[in-house]
């Protein structure tokens, strides 16, 4: 059984801020983010926070703070150098603060992503932050792209094919549409130059709930296609426009529209799908890749912090 629920998108308050539409937040006499380890009662949020402009997420805590330190030194120039996990405490995700950047990160798939993104949702909505911009900077499997290659997301799509982010609700299933903030992936798409050693592509990214089945591979523990099935399917999803895979774009795409907030997927691939499974890259090149989204996302901050 499947309801359809249109997906709901709410707009920000006049003066930028995050409007959430939940009434039953406004009974708590303090809440508690749980896995960021903040609360409302013990934590000036708007002091702490309310600066923000820009979040960033990403799978591991290294690169979280690997990019703190790229735009620390890139955006700001060395300066805010001194580089502190926020949430330590809360043994779950890393947060660093350089400036009016945030950088957190949020584990794999979509489970452990939402809850890191929920919280902070709420936490931009406390602190009173105006008009932030959340960016995921990940890693991905291409198709039929060069590894190396950057992928900026247009829209995000499930397993089941659709562009959507379904998630059970009370045993129904509630259905929420996972297209990106056009303008904002055109203007991350457009900081790509022909400098650049590698090649920035927009399109679709599939966001699987597994690493192996669930993403076509062959050299999971268990598979039940074959060599000839993967491809076909593969190439279906290239026909559709996919670009890329990976395991959280659906729902980042479906919970920041949701939240009104503008929200942008940029990943590099590791490997070319159509040519292999294993991510066998030597480490040091692929650590070399994972800086591409950065440089990214840090060109567009710095862009943007000198328009204001
Ligand atoms: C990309 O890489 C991770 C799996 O290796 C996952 O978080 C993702 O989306
Ligand atoms: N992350 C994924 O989810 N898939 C890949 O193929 C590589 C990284």
């Amino acid at each position: 059984w499947e309801t359809s629920h249109p997906g709901k998108e709410y707009p920000k308050n006049e003066d930028g801020t995050i409007r959430l539409p939940n009434k039953n937040l406004d009974k708590l006499e303090s809440d508690v983010l749980y896995h960021l380890g903040l609360d409302t009662k013990n934590y000036d949020l708007p002091a702490l926070f309310g600066d923000v402009k820009f979040v960033c997420i990403g799978g591991t805590k290294h690169r979280m703070r690997e990019f703190a330190e790229f735009v620390s030194f890139n955006v700001f120039h060395g300066k805010n150098m001194k580089l502190v996990n926020l949430t330590k405490h809360s043994h779950r995700y890393a947060t660093y603060k350089v400036g009016p950047v945030l950088s957190v990160s949020h584990g794999i798939g979509i489970p452990s992503m939402t809850t890191a993104l929920q919280e902070i949702i709420k936490l931009l909505h406390y602190a009173k932050a105006v008009d932030p911009i959340v960016f995921r900077i990940g890693t991905s499997g291409g198709l039929g792209i060069p590894p190396g290659s950057v992928v900026v997301s247009s829209w995000g799509l499930n397993g089941y094919l659709e562009k959507s982010y379904d998630i059970p609700v009370m045993g129904r299933s509630l259905k929420l549409p996972a297209i990106l903030d056009k303008r904002l992936s055109q203007e991350i798409y457009s900081m790509a130059s022909e400098e650049d050693e590698f090649q920035t592509y927009l399109g679709g990214t599939m966001g699987a709930d597994d690493f192996y089945r669930g993403q076509a591979r062959l050299d999971g523990p268990f598979c039940d296609h074959t060599e000839e099935d993967k491809l076909e399917f593969l190439e279906k999803l290239s026909e559709m426009g996919v670009r890329n895979i990976e395991m959280e774009a659906p729902a980042f795409a479906a919970l920041t529209k949701e939240a009104g907030i503008r929200g942008a997927i940029v990943c590099v691939t590791l490997i070319n799908r159509l040519e292999g499974d294993q991510v066998s890259t030597e480490k040091g090149t692929l650590l070399q890749w994972q800086k591409r989204p950065m440089a990214i996302v840090a060109k567009f901050i710095s862009k943007y912090l000198d328009s204001m």
